[in-house]
């Protein structure tokens, strides 16, 4: 429907108390997602009522009038995108545009497409029902008629109901207190107060430099320290300006696709193959973009998933807050220890840490002395009675469930009420929908991307999504739709699988519920980016619109059960890409083609970590000289050796191949790792790479301490074919006496020549190794008759009397059930084995270091394992990770 024609149209009002008002769609808020709502749901021609509290439009842009409000986005990508003629129509005065210029533009936009005609203002929502009866949503407010509608969707933001100050004497105190979240519609004059500000988030640090212009005295109360960057504001920079103008759509199509919603590409550097003099290169600049999105994603592609990556970017700040803040031990006060930067919402300041510096102004630290209580005067801590005229409460929201689960009750199917359902964490499915609540739909509802994205981005994506499948739904006779249980389940999976991926679960913060007293902890919004996200919900849709129920009076119910991603989801990720990359078929370019094929493609990975020192050398195979490569741990010596074989189907690979897996072994289990160099098939067929590994163990374990080495038993290790070769050692190594092995580690190993176990028919294609691969790596390698021998086929070998092992395998692998059956094997044989079954992983997820994070915790499993071969503890030390705290998501169960 054309723009002008959906401003003509009117929805059924009957807005007098005591009647219903009917509509197909309710809507609550008036705010950017509400108003795009109202637009697009008009467009796809539903009648729609808005009931919004406030007295005009703008949400949270309503609210938040405090001084220095602004946008912490860069306002060209904090814009609706859904109208080309509407984003040409408007042009920001600035970078990041105050609050009442946002203001303006959400007028701008009611008033173009005639908006104010269908919200309620002034109007709450007191409580929500779902009537099975009807199939509706039976709305009462609090203000004029009640109202039914078919679909009942939240369009109440993430920051929108204030939490409540939680000290004691609020209510004796005599002077003016002020919420920023509530700030009066005349401005507040501090001229000569004594002012004090408790809460150091975004609206403390934007509110603080101003109000110090003001006031006599401004004590500023600060629970915890925050990331500030300069937002260097004024008009948008040209760079920005220039890519924009260059091809609006292709601008605004990067940001849906990006991950946090603005057009940045993906860093692909990591930390440790940068300097330290051009990291700070690219600290100092992005430090000058002022840019939250540049800073929190273009520094190195470590920084936010990785502790060390991470924490070298907090340093770097420290020594920016102390070159401005002039007393060290107010720069101390101020410089965050407690959570990795980006982990909580970092803020964009114009002058703040320089605030500081002003005679006027005073920061308590009150994690040094708590407030005690508010008194008629002033504040009182542990330490101190400072009396104030004002108090300003900077101290944020009840973020992300607050507006939709205790602003008033919802109750869904069999009178469930949505706090009770959401008493330990919110459940969704994809955010927007919750199983047992029919036809409710939320806009950037925990569980979506929302505050951890361009809100813009998400909310238009949201919106889009929503109301596209409400008008498909009455194209084909459906009235209802809810989410499954097991789509639901499925999700909060993803979500919690999402949250190992990123530093976010490392925070006590309003992204995890730590902010509210009581309130159930666990990281809230999508960590998995926007255009994953999007992908997401079109494969949903794509796939029948899985994991919902769908039901109509006169059509047949339809639900598609399932849940979307099984997969981790940085494996979804890298599938994605390889997809995407339109790779030949392996098994198609013959040995040397292949050789050369992975060989290229391994120069796209990250870098290994350092390690000690890395050196190379031959050893005798068992038909001559192989090449090895030795990586040593940096603590002193002699370590004990993992003897390593690399995988590659024994057709391709060398002894570098698995360079990231090995030195990531050798760091986390603290030992030498040896990597070998075994001879390939076609040259080399079965039984020489077998017998390769074997003869460099023997030799490894005999030149131990030329190596640097523990004399003494050796250990094994290996990946794929590599992993069949360290096993196939053991078992030549016990029958032929020696050497000595004191374990074994099988990742994702061949075991067997049989391809009838189901996961060869559940894994066969999408998964990188393909059963045809398989195939050929067989046919290459070992004719028909001779694959029976324990040397290819190990699980049909004696498994007794072999080393521990450790067995890991992934469930999207045709190698997993062989994988599965030969731990099993040795378990019944008496030999001890542990056993990963890696959830969501494919046969390469385990050795992707820096690639597949989701990897992490095998990873340190493994080399776990190994250090208890040896004898050794366990843990090698406990990294930043492990001692910082980490919020479950409860919601994930
Ligand atoms: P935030 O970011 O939640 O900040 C609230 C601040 O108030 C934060 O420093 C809190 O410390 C502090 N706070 C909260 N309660 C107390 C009590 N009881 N005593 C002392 N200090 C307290 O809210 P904002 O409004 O600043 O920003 C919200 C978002 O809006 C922001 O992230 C942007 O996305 C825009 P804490 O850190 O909890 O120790």
């Amino acid at each position: 429907m054309p723009d002008a024609a959906v401003a003509a149209r009117s929805s059924e009002k009957t807005n007098s108390a005591g009647t219903t008002q009917q509509a197909d769609v309710a809507v609550v808020g008036a705010g950017f997602a509400g108003l795009y709502l109202l637009h697009k749901l008009r467009k796809a021609g539903f009648s729609v009522v808005v009931i919004e509290e406030a007295g005009d439009v703008g949400g949270t842009w309503y609210w938040n009038r405090y001084p220095g409000a602004r946008c912490d986005i860069q306002t060209i990508d904090y814009s609706y995108t859904f109208d080309p003629e509407l984003d040409r129509a408007w042009t920001w005065s600035e970078k990041y545009a105050t609050q009442p210029e946002i203001l303006r533009y959400f007028n701008f936009v009611a008033d173009r497409y005639d908006l104010r005609r269908d919200i309620r203002f002034g109007t709450k929502v007191k409580a929500a029902n779902w009537d099975d009866t009807s199939g509706r949503w039976q709305l009462l407010t609090d203000n004029g008629a009640s109202i039914s509608c078919r679909y009942y969707i939240m369009a109440t933001g993430c920051l929108s109901a204030p939490k409540p100050p939680e000290i004691e004497g609020v209510k004796d105190f005599k002077g003016a207190v002020y919420f920023t979240g509530r700030w009066p519609h005349h401005g507040v004059d501090f001229t000569g107060k004594r002012v004090a500000v408790i809460g150091t988030g975004s609206s403390g640090i934007q509110s603080i430099p101003l109000i110090a212009e003001q006031a006599a005295h401004l004590a500023v109360f600060q629970r915890t320290p925050n990331f500030a960057l300069p937002a260097h504001n004024g008009p948008t920079p040209d760079d920005r300006k220039t890519y924009f103008e260059a091809d609006r759509a292709a601008y605004r199509e990067q940001a849906r696709w990006s991950l946090a919603g603005v057009p940045y590409p993906q860093e692909m550097a990591v930390s440790w193959q940068l300097s330290d003099a051009e990291r700070r290169e690219r600290f100092e600049k992005a430090w000058a973009a002022g840019d939250l999105v540049h800073i929190l994603t273009q520094l190195w592609a470590d920084q936010a998933v990785d502790f060390d990556g991470n924490a070298l970017i907090g340093k770097l700040i420290h020594e920016k807050i102390s070159a401005v803040v002039k007393d060290p031990e107010t720069a101390a006060i101020l410089s965050p220890h407690d959570h990795p930067f980006g982990a909580k919402r970092p803020c964009l300041d114009t002058n703040y840490y320089k605030t500081y510096n002003r005679p006027n102004v005073t920061l308590v630290n009150l994690r040094q002395e708590p407030i005690k209580a508010i008194t008629a005067s002033g504040i009182v801590t542990d330490k101190r009675s400072v009396d104030v005229d004002v108090i300003v409460f900077a101290t944020g929201f009840d973020a992300m469930t607050g507006a939709i689960m205790a602003v008033h009750p919802i109750t869904g199917r069999a009178g469930k009420s949505l706090s009770n359902v959401w008493a330990n964490g919110p459940q969704t499915y994809l955010g927007l929908t919750v199983a047992g609540f029919p036809n409710l739909f939320m806009i950037t509802g925990p569980g979506s991307p929302s505050v951890l994205s361009n809100m813009a981005v998400s909310i238009e994506q949201h919106v889009d999504w929503v109301v596209d499948r409400l008008a498909a739904l009455r194209e084909a006779g459906f009235t209802t739709m809810e989410a499954t249980e097991a789509a639901q389940a499925g999700w909060s999976q993803h979500m919690a699988d999402c949250s190992t991926l990123t530093l976010h679960r490392l925070a006590n913060t309003w992204y995890t519920g730590a902010n509210v007293p009581g309130k159930a902890q666990g990281v809230m919004p999508y960590t998995g980016g926007v255009g994953p996200y999007r992908s997401i919900c079109n494969e949903v849709v794509g796939r029948g619109m899985l994991g919902f129920r769908l039901s109509g009076p006169n059509v047949a119910e339809q639900c598609n059960d399932g849940e979307v991603v099984r997969l981790q989801p940085d494996v979804r990720l890298v599938l994605g890409m390889l997809a995407e990359m339109n790779l030949p078929q392996i098994e198609s370019l013959g040995a040397q083609g292949a050789r050369d094929f992975i060989t290229e493609f391994n120069k796209g990975r990250p870098a290994g970590r350092p390690v000690g020192e890395v050196g190379s050398g031959a050893l005798q195979g068992a038909d001559g000289p192989l090449p090895y490569r030795l990586y040593r741990p940096a603590t002193p010596g002699p370590h004990p050796i993992v003897v390593y074989f690399h995988g590659g189907g024994w057709v391709f690979g060398d002894e570098l191949s698995d360079d990231p897996f090995c030195r990531d072994l050798c760091r986390r289990s603290g030992m030498i790792v040896v990597s070998v160099g075994y001879r390939h098939a076609p040259e080399h067929r079965f039984p020489a790479a077998a017998e390769d590994g074997y003869a460099a163990t023997r030799w490894i374990a005999e030149h131990a301490a030329e190596l640097g080495g523990r004399p003494g038993p050796v250990l094994v290790a290996g990946w794929s074919a590599g992993a069949n070769i360290a096993t196939v050692t053991c078992q030549l190594a016990r029958d032929r006496g020696g050497p000595q092995i004191a374990g074994q580690l099988l990742v994702c190993p061949v075991t067997d020549c049989r391809f009838d176990r189901q996961s060869y028919a559940d894994n066969a294609v999408g998964y990188f190794l393909t059963r045809a691969l398989m195939f050929w790596f067989w046919d290459i390698y070992c004719s028909p008759a001779d694959r029976t021998d324990p040397r290819a086929s190990p699980l049909r070998g004696n498994l007794a009397n072999l080393p521990p092992a450790f067995v890991a395998t992934c469930e999207f692998d045709p190698l997993r059930d062989e994988g599965i059956e030969y731990a099993e094997g040795l378990a019944t044989a008496g030999v001890p084995v542990e056993q990963l079954q890696a959830r969501g992983h494919i046969h390469s997820s385990l050795v992707m270091v820096d690639v597949v994070i989701t990897g992490v915790s095998a990873r340190v499993k493994m080399a776990e394992a190994l250090r208890g071969f040896a004898g050794l503890p366990r843990k090698l030390e406990a990294s930043g990770e492990d001692a910082t705290p980490i919020a479950v998501n409860a919601a994930a169960g």
